[in-house]
């Protein structure tokens, strides 16, 4: 099963967590990889891919990548390994892990692991079927969208939005705390071609950044006070009667509460909280009170805050105020997995959990895991992620991965920072050499990607790891002695999703990509998978849940010992840790830059280009200042998720960001951080 050729021009599928999941067009000369190129055919991705992945076949022959299993020689962190044969490695994982599951139990083992690569089969496949099996601790994995998932979902039921490529038709876009320039080019792509037909953009951020720079208009506000904006354009749309009653009577419930609670997000009240002028805040609120269609781009920045759920779950509220669901290219787009939902109880198999009721950790608390557990974990087990440099409280996070204790394991393409305190290293393949299953959480194709190159050196891929090693722990054939293909029949099973009818594998091969729900995807209105059928304004489930029913602003928490509050976001060149090794795209970054409002360098008497010492009680970072009015007074940011090079003096930004978790889903809170800035002697 696979389109190997010594020549010609295949069909791939981009692996990272980006939501574009394009459909990629790779030239193979002699054996090796020539270019990468977006394919031209693919509905979405038009030939259009980015900068990152038109260099991936850098990092797939990329001098450093790993070749083969290694053990670790030296003291932890020190980097010093040496080769062993995957044989031996199986026998030292096995023989921990069985001495730990005997003397602590199995929750005393934790897999750590997130969307390096998106395939079905390699994410979120064998690898869980193993840990299940194992009855390992479970890992909650909610470092990337949880806070604003939950939030959605109590407004709109689920990861539900409009079909992307209709948003050719919206006349009026809000891309709100989303950097979609850089993190989500193909809704760029397709909102330019609506500004060709008259459409206005709106980027609404705390950083004037490349999406500012491409947007018609800029709403600068300050961290963390999305909701009360949100509420404030409810007030204004209500109090100008420019809520679309026919449609929140048939489609929504809740509306007279709503209206109620917006009556006190007066335009000033909010320009308070905000900081957006209150002349603004009625300028926008007009605007989105009558264009039709209007659409809504709503990202993942906002909700890496303690207040990201409720935020989400507020912005959620607008399109059903002025009836956009039921308007071709009318809507919102959080994230859309809910149409593409696959077969997970069969491909995970969560019934062979000797304990059901194992214990659950959070990814975003890795730190205190490793370190203040009554029950420690002994063993972790690492792939598709790297939590020494994206996971918060980095501090923390390292010095319990050097425990002598903890034996680790980690699986990836390059010895990233976390193998620096791993027991074993393990070479994994890169999507081009496995089979597997492409879903996407933005666009509606789903992909079948067949392997274009045989796998390089010793590398095995997760599927393949977790396949053999469940195999030699005796578990059981029929649910390990499987094939890749086997697998992706079971996921693909749509008895439980309608929307997946006829989409099988050999239809799949034979089409490259299948839409979830054919060419004519149900009315939004027609499927609100709320308990009420209905769009939520006012949810009962909430008030269950512990939380105010009707959306509401509540501010940050981080205490304010700190003077400013610091966002480290994602950056163009890189895909969160991801691509931050390779030489010409760190060449592109340059170099991490800290950008502060001119008003407050001045006050600290710091210059611009000048290396600053930014400090919390978590850790400190060295970087380079950037001053402007890109942030406002009291706000820094910085973009990319650089490993640590002391010789380059880049650091790891994670060294400064909470464990808190935010207020829905178990989200993560690495922007509501608050920091001081000092001067640097001597550099
Ligand atoms: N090039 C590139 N693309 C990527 C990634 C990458 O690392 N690099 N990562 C991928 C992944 S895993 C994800 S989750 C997505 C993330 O991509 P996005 O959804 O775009 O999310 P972020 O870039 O984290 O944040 C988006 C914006 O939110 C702003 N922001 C921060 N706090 C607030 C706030 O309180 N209110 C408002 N309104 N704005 C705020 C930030 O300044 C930033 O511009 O991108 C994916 N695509
Ligand atoms: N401060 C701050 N921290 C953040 C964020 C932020 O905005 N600010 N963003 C957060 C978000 S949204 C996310 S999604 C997370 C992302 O966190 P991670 O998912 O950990 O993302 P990456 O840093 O890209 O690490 C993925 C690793 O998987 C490896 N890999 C790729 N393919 C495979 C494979 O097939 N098998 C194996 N075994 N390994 C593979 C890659 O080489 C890479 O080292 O980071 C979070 N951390
Ligand atoms: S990273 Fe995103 S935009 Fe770039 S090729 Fe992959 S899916 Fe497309
Ligand atoms: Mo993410």
């Amino acid at each position: 099963m696979s389109t190997i050729v010594q020549n010609g021009t295949v069909r791939s599928v981009c692996p990272f967590d980006c939501p574009d999941t394009c459909g990629l067009s790779v030239t193979i000369e002699e054996g090796k990889i020539t270019k990468i190129t977006g394919d031209a055919a693919h509905p979405v991705t038009r030939g259009a891919i980015c900068n990152k992945v038109r260099q991936l076949n850098d990092r797939v022959y990329h001098p450093e990548r790993l070749l083969y299993p290694m053990r670790r020689k030296g003291p932890k962190g020190n980097m010093d390994f040496e080769r062993i044969t995957w044989e031996e490695a199986y026998d030292e994982i096995n023989i921990r892990m069985t001495a730990i599951i005997a003397k602590d139990g199995p929750q005393a083992i934790l897999p750590y692991s997130f969307y390096g690569n998106m395939g079905v089969l390699n994410a979120e496949g064998m690898d869980r079927r193993f840990f299940h099996r194992v009855g390992a601790s479970r890992l909650d994995r909610t470092i990337c969208n949880a806070a604003g998932s939950a939030g959605y979902a109590y407004t709109m039921g689920g990861s539900i939005g409009i079909d992307p490529e209709e948003t050719v038709h919206a006349k009026l876009f809000l891309i709100w705390g989303c950097n979609l320039v850089s993190t989500n080019m193909h809704q760029a792509m397709l909102a330019t071609e609506a500004r060709k037909n008259g459409a206005t953009i709106i980027h609404i951020d705390v950083h004037r950044n490349r999406t500012s720079a491409w947007a018609d208009q800029f709403i600068h506000l300050r961290p963390g006070t999305d909701a009360a904006l949100a509420l404030g354009m409810m007030h204004v749309i209500i109090r100008d009667g420019l809520a679309d009653q026919a449609f929140l009577e048939q489609h929504a419930i809740g509306y007279h509460e709503l209206a109620a609670q917006a009556l006190a997000y007066t335009p000033e009240y909010v320009a308070g909280i905000t900081g957006v002028p209150a002349e603004q805040i009625e300028e926008l609120s007009r605007l989105y009170g009558k264009t039709t269609p209007s659409f809504i781009r709503i990202g993942n920045g906002l909700q890496h805050h303690d207040n990201g759920g409720m935020a989400i779950r507020t912005i959620a509220c607008l399109p059903a105020l002025t009836g956009q669901w039921g308007v071709r290219g009318g809507g919102a787009i959080k994230g859309n997995s809910w149409y593409s939902r696959l077969n997970a109880d069969q491909i995970e198999r969560p019934d062979l959990m000797p304990d059901p009721g194992v214990r659950t950790i959070s990814m975003n608390q890795l730190g205190d895991a490793l370190l203040d557990s009554a029950s420690p974990v002994n063993l972790l087990f690492v792939y598709n992620s790297n939590p020494a440099v994206v996971a918060p409280d980095q501090n923390r996070v390292r010095k319990g991965l050097m425990r002598n204790d903890l034996f680790t394991v980690t699986h990836d393409l390059f010895l990233t920072d976390t193998c620096k305190y791993s027991d074993i290293v393990l070479p994994a393949t890169s999507h081009f050499e496995n089979l597997d299953l492409y879903t996407s959480y933005w666009h509606l194709y789903l992909q079948l990607h067949e392997p274009i190159m045989e796998p390089m050196g010793e590398c095995k891929s997760n599927f393949t790891l977790f396949k053999e090693l469940g195999l030699r722990l005796g578990f059981e054939h029929e649910a390990f002695d499987i094939t890749e293909e086997q697998m992706i029949r079971e996921a693909l099973d749509s008895k439980h999703n309608s929307f997946l009818s006829g989409i099988t594998f050999e239809a799949l091969q034979s089409h490259s990509w299948m839409k979830a729900g054919g060419k004519s995807l149900p009315a939004v209105t027609s499927v609100i998978p709320t308990p009420s059928g209905r769009i939520e304004l006012y949810s009962e489930q909430m008030l269950q849940d512990g939380y105010s029913p009707l959306p509401t602003h509540s501010p940050l928490k981080e205490p304010e010992i700190y003077p400013f509050l610091l966002m480290t976001g994602p950056n163009h060149s890189f895909i969160n840790s991801t691509f931050a090794n390779q030489e010409r795209l760190q060449k592109l970054e340059k170099e991490p830059l800290l950008h502060m409002h001119s008003g407050d360098a001045e006050a600290l008497g710091l210059l611009d280009g000048e290396r600053v010492k930014v400090r919390n009680g978590r850790g400190e970072v060295e970087i380079r200042l950037r001053i402007g009015s890109d942030v406002l007074p009291g706000v820094l940011v910085t973009q990319g998720l650089w490993w640590d090079d002391h010789r380059k003096g880049h650091q790891a930004v994670n060294a400064l960001t909470p464990q808190r978790l935010a207020d829905m889903g178990g989200g993560a809170t690495f922007f509501s951080n608050r920091v001081a800035v000092v001067r640097l002697k001597a550099t």
